[in-house]
């Protein structure tokens, strides 16, 4: 089949079954700056605004995407080339695919190579909503005090070099003083990252750092500046090249980049928005009072649901989740976490069928089609487990509730971050703590408890005796006689409780 590069100029030669922008980009005006744009951004909020740009009075919505990072310099360069295009793959739970153009991303910008081109677009007063997805570990938050980390050097660099910030803090803090010198409206800053009271988190951190670099800034950023919270979701697992070859074989389309996803998506957001926002509840976002509730069950329920069959099923040498999760004795520990000791928590969910929601999810993750790597899910675990695993450790503690399936899977991942499997083969981890955790894994071989001893990550949870004990127990066991035995005894034991 004949194959076009994708971009503008070959849109319209591309094949019918791909939708493609049927507006025109050349009209579209950027209202949205988002910062960090990686496949979950491109399968979620890029994909509604797409869609939302279908309607002409929509066109103050386009999105300018900032790279921030180094690290960046891959998709930055990617969607230059193809001027901001990309295709969307939605693998349907039956595999068939349906294939998308998705056109809302109408600006670039590569941070390293241009502060000042960032703070400018951040400023302008076409700008509306600063969006953010800098993953769970990027709020730079010392989970030990669950304050603001000033001891990051990236902080102390950006405070003392103003005009050349290498942080979001650093970066946001310039906007909002240009906005503020300029007499521009305000604007609304929107988490979409996986954190419990992200929009509240965005702003603590915030204020923390202008309080301390511009303190002249603060009242003015209190007034004009809102932190809406929200929840997201849709499963983006890293694009592979059988991807990248399937779109060019099948549909004609070379795209050095496209996005694989799930069908589900949603995205649950406080209706906040200083600066006004996009008709979004036309394309299926919700807008409600608190979101805090909603987004304590998908961080308790799926993204810890995530972590434990990803930890579990790394150790037995799965790859991918869904292999993991339909490993009958995984699929049980999973579905035993959930009731057990996620649901206990979980209030305030008035219309919302939690029995629905789990079994859902357990679709979503068995999803074949999907093949979700165990790696993408198992990076940074350091900074997801206080956001999505310790929470609900916490508080069931209060409540003197079962919390022996979490200390499991905690053990499990100290006994993970040591680096093999156990057929002994190298785990591939990606943490930024990874040294470290590494570090006190050795040490717990020789006594187990000294790997809660990691304040970053565990904060003050190491004091509770019963949560130590159980971790110390169950990090017995799996050493003992291996994590397949150990989950088989811990679903018999719940078998026989129920
Ligand atoms: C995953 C999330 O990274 C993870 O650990 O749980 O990326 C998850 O796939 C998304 O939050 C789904 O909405």
């Amino acid at each position: 089949m004949e194959h076009y590069k994708l971009n503008s100029g070959n849109l319209n030669k591309l094949s019918a079954g791909v939708s493609i922008p049927k507006y025109n980009r050349e009209n579209v005006k950027t209202g949205i700056v988002h910062v960090g744009v990686g496949g979950f951004h491109r399968a979620h909020e890029a994909m509604y605004l797409d869609q939302l740009l279908h309607d002409e009075s929509n066109a103050n919505w386009g999105i300018c995407g900032v790279a921030l990072l180094n690290f960046d310099q891959k998709i930055y360069n990617t969607l230059k080339d193809q001027d901001g295009l990309y295709t969307l793959v939605v693998k349907e739970l039956d595999g068939t695919l349906t294939k998308r153009v998705i056109g809302s991303i109408v600006e670039y910008l590569f941070a390293p190579d241009s502060p000042k081109a960032v703070i400018d677009k951040m400023a302008h007063p076409d700008v509306k909503i600063i969006t953010l997805t800098i993953t769970e570990g990027g709020y730079n938050l010392n989970e030990a005090t669950g304050g603001f980390n000033f001891d990051n050097p990236q902080i102390i660099h950006d405070s003392k070099n103003t005009d050349s910030p290498i942080t979001i803090f650093g970066y946001l803090t310039q906007a909002l003083k240009l906005r503020k010198e300029q007499n521009t409206a305000g604007v609304t800053i929107l988490s979409c990252d996986n954190i419990e009271g992200n929009g509240d988190v965005t702003k603590k951190m915030l204020l923390s750092y202008i309080e301390f670099a511009q303190p002249d800034l603060l009242d003015w950023v209190k007034d004009n500046v809102s932190f809406p919270n929200s929840m997201v979701d849709r499963i983006t697992p890293a694009t592979i090249p059988a991807d990248i070859a399937e779109l060019k074989e099948v549909s004609g389309i070379e795209d050095q980049w496209p996005v694989v996803c799930e069908s589900f998506q949603q995205w649950v957001i406080e209706d906040e928005f200083i600066a006004g926002r996009p008709n979004l509840e036309a394309v299926g976002v919700q807008f409600v009072k608190n979101v805090a509730p909603y987004e304590k069950m998908k961080l308790g329920l799926l993204n810890a649901g995530h972590s434990v069959v990803g930890i579990l099923g790394s150790l037995m040498g799965y790859s991918t989740i869904d292999e993991a999760v339909t490993d009958p004795n995984i699929g049980t520990f999973l579905a035993n976490y959930l009731d057990v000791e996620v649901t206990p928590i979980l209030r305030d969910l008035e219309g919302m069928d939690l029995t629905a929601y789990k079994q859902t999810l357990i679709n979503r993750f068995s999803n074949i089609y999907i093949k979700d790597q165990i790696d993408r899910i198992c990076s940074e675990t350091s900074a997801k487990m206080p956001k999505f695993i310790l929470p609900t450790v916490q508080e069931q503690l209060k409540g003197d509730k079962a919390i022996s399936l979490a200390s499991f899977v905690i053990a499990a991942w100290a006994v993970y971050s040591l680096g093999f499997n156990e057929k002994k083969e190298a785990i591939n981890i990606k943490d930024a703590l990874q040294e470290t955790l590494l570090a006190q894994a050795k040490l717990a071989q020789e006594y187990p408890k000294n790997f809660l001893e990691l304040e970053e990550v565990f904060g003050n949870l190491s004091k509770s005796e019963i949560f130590s004990d159980a971790f110390a127990k169950a990090y017995q066991n799996i050493v003992s006689f291996g994590v397949e035995k150990c989950i088989i005894e811990l679903n018999n034991n719940l078998l026989i409780e129920k």
